[in-house]
């Protein structure tokens, strides 16, 4: 699946923690957009998309989240919950973002502008999708 945990360097001393996020070093696309998400009620579920092009990383820069990413073939649970690592997730792969703990902050690295063209909302239209892009990558 074309996801990766992406590890940031932290500097720590007396005055607290600082997490610099340098696109050229870390991050495996151009920053085009920046968005947060929080406030989220424990109980709510949010996602359920892929993307057709976007790349993206996930920090949860406060608190906890839990991110699910789904493709036709396999599924994984990811726990986000340091704001030093950052979950990469690249076009077409389905999301879900839940358990969003009170104080949870989830920022989101995007590589493109928002489009909502780029958005598949239907999981089966987006399974038949994703079989055609996974042969085509092999
Ligand atoms: C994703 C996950 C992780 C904008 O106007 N501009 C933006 O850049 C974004 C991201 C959203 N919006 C508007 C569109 C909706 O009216 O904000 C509202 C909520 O967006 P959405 O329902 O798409 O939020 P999530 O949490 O389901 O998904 C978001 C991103 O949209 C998506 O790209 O991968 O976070």
């Amino acid at each position: 699946m074309n996801i990766k945990m992406i590890e940031f360097p932290k500097h720590i001393d007396k005055y607290g923690n600082l997490v610099p996020i340098e696109e050229k070093d870390t991050i495996p696309f151009k920053i085009k957009r920046v968005y947060y998400i929080y406030d989220v009620e424990q109980n709510v579920r949010r996602g359920f998309h892929s993307h057709i092009e976007l790349e993206q990383v996930l920090i949860c820069v406060s608190g906890s989240v839990k991110i699910l990413v789904k493709t036709p073939y396999e599924e994984k649970n990811i726990l986000l919950n340091n704001p030093q690592e950052g979950l990469y997730i690249g076009p077409m792969i389905w999301r879900e973002m839940y358990e969003f703990s009170e104080d949870a902050v989830l920022l989101v690295l995007a590589s493109e502008h928002y489009k909502v063209e780029d958005y598949i909302r239907d999981y089966d239209k987006y399974e038949k999708m994703a079989i055609d892009y996974l042969k085509e990558e092999k």
